[in-house]
């Protein structure tokens, strides 16, 4: 339903029409969350319309803003009003990415669902890889460690591998990467999870949903990936602040698994 601003207005205090019968289902839902990425926004969502455009694939792009306060929001449906594909969804409660995540997740229709970040550290022609490997598989997966994938910075590189590795040893993932939060996804075997064990807390999601999918037994794919420079605006996170949540995370899973509770 056009919003006032022209967009599509998902917002989360209206709960979304039911989808008309007639209305075809998206071969993809790509779900975008935002924190002040107005000088990113706009054309990190011209590429992906150009992108499935020329490709005849029916997409739908959820943009999860939460609370910005440089006006991403309006930037980003000024520039796809008219856009039956686009979809704002301005988040007043629960900021968080990996709530964010969720509520785009929920709010979507398409039968693969494509995760990426809106500063360009994922880049759009590797986002339409996944979606379409992912039409073939359970779970693709955009991974900076597997051969041919990487990081332009090589201390973050290193580090990340390296804590990557503890991952994996620690919890017994099988992946290479296990917090990349760059995934193409089934939509019907996503759901087969439980979301309240997955989704809070920031880039930790990643590794939770691998662990409960490998238990589903999903079918993974890794598609290296090699993350490009954030164009312009603000990191939002704090190395030290963040290594530390997941570091007591991992610690409360494998005190669960140990009681045999996760
Ligand atoms: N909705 C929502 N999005 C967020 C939140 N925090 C970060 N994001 C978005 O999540 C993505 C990742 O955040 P970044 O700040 O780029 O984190 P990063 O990639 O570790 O940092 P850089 O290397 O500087 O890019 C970006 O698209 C952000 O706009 C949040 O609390 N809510
Ligand atoms: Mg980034």
């Amino acid at each position: 339903m056009p919003g006032p601003s022209g967009s599509n207005d998902r917002t989360a205090d209206q709960p979304q029409e039911s989808a008309s019968p007639l209305r075809q289902i998206p071969d993809v839902s790509v779900v975008l969350p935002t924190l002040n990425e107005r000088y990113n926004i706009v054309a990190l969502l011209n590429d992906l319309r150009t992108l499935f455009n020329e490709r005849d694939y029916r997409y739908e792009l959820l943009v999860v803003d939460d609370g910005s306060t440089d006006a991403t929001a309006q930037v980003a449906a000024q520039a796809c009003a008219g856009d039956p594909g686009f979809f704002l969804i301005e988040r007043r409660r629960n900021p968080g990415l990996a709530f964010s995540i969720r509520e785009g997740i929920e709010r979507s229709t398409g039968a693969v669902i494509l995760v990426m970040d809106t500063d360009f550290n994922h880049r759009p022609a590797d986002a339409l890889l996944l979606f379409e490997i992912a039409r073939h598989v359970d779970l693709a997966i955009g991974s900076r460690f597997t051969f041919g994938g990487g990081m332009p910075n090589l201390l973050r590189y290193y580090l990340s591998f390296l804590f990557n590795l503890f991952l994996r040893l620690a919890l017994g993932t099988r992946m290479d990467e296990n917090l990349s939060g760059f995934f193409a996804i089934r939509r019907e075997r996503l759901f087969e999870l439980d979301f309240d064990k997955i989704f809070w807390g920031y880039g930790d999601y990643f590794f939770r949903l691998l662990l409960l999918s490998q238990r589903k037994r999903f079918l993974h794919v890794e598609l290296p990936v090699f993350y490009g420079l954030r164009r312009t605006g603000e990191r939002k996170t704090r190395f030290v602040g963040i290594f530390t949540a997941y570091m007591r995370e991992v610690i409360y899973i494998l005190y669960l698994k140990m009681l045999r509770r996760w």
